[in-house]
């Protein structure tokens, strides 16, 4: 796992506790905390523990459980926000950035988690 992955990526750096976080879930796959420059009301990023650099790299590489563990840490975040279609909230917007043309600025797989106000067009 992890093809070219910079343990001093600011996520890795959270990880390992070097620098502090606001906290909304995790479990032993993954951690989700606020967005430190939130574009919407509710703005969380939900990380792996393991050192992926990309949505594709996550994907190809990791292991069952540690995807499982994340897809449900990302329920979780969707609940707790009280966002999601399953309990009456009005929706969100998960997405993921990968390289240069996805605008990607922090080098661990992470997905934004967006909600508590209508989007707007997907591509801007
Ligand atoms: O976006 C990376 C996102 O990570 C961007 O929305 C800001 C956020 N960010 C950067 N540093 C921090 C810290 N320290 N805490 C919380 N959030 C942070 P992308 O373009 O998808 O790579």
């Amino acid at each position: 796992m992890g093809f070219d992955y910079d343990d001093q990526n600011i996520f890795a750096r959270i990880l390992r506790g070097e620098i502090p976080n606001d906290t909304v879930a995790e479990n032993e796959h993954a951690l989700a905390f606020r967005d430190i420059a939130p574009k919407s009301p509710s703005h969380v990023l939900v990380i792996p523990k393991g050192r992926y650099v990309s949505f594709d790299d996550f994907a190809a590489n990791a292991l069952a459980d540690e995807i499982a563990g994340f897809m449900r840490l990302c329920a979780e975040v969707v609940a707790k926000e009280g966002v999601g279609l399953e309990s009456g909230g009005q929706g969100f917007r998960a997405i993921t950035n990968a390289g240069p043309d996805g605008v990607q600025e922090v080098p661990h797989f992470h997905v934004h988690i967006m909600g508590g106000r209508m989007m707007g067009p997907m591509v801007s």
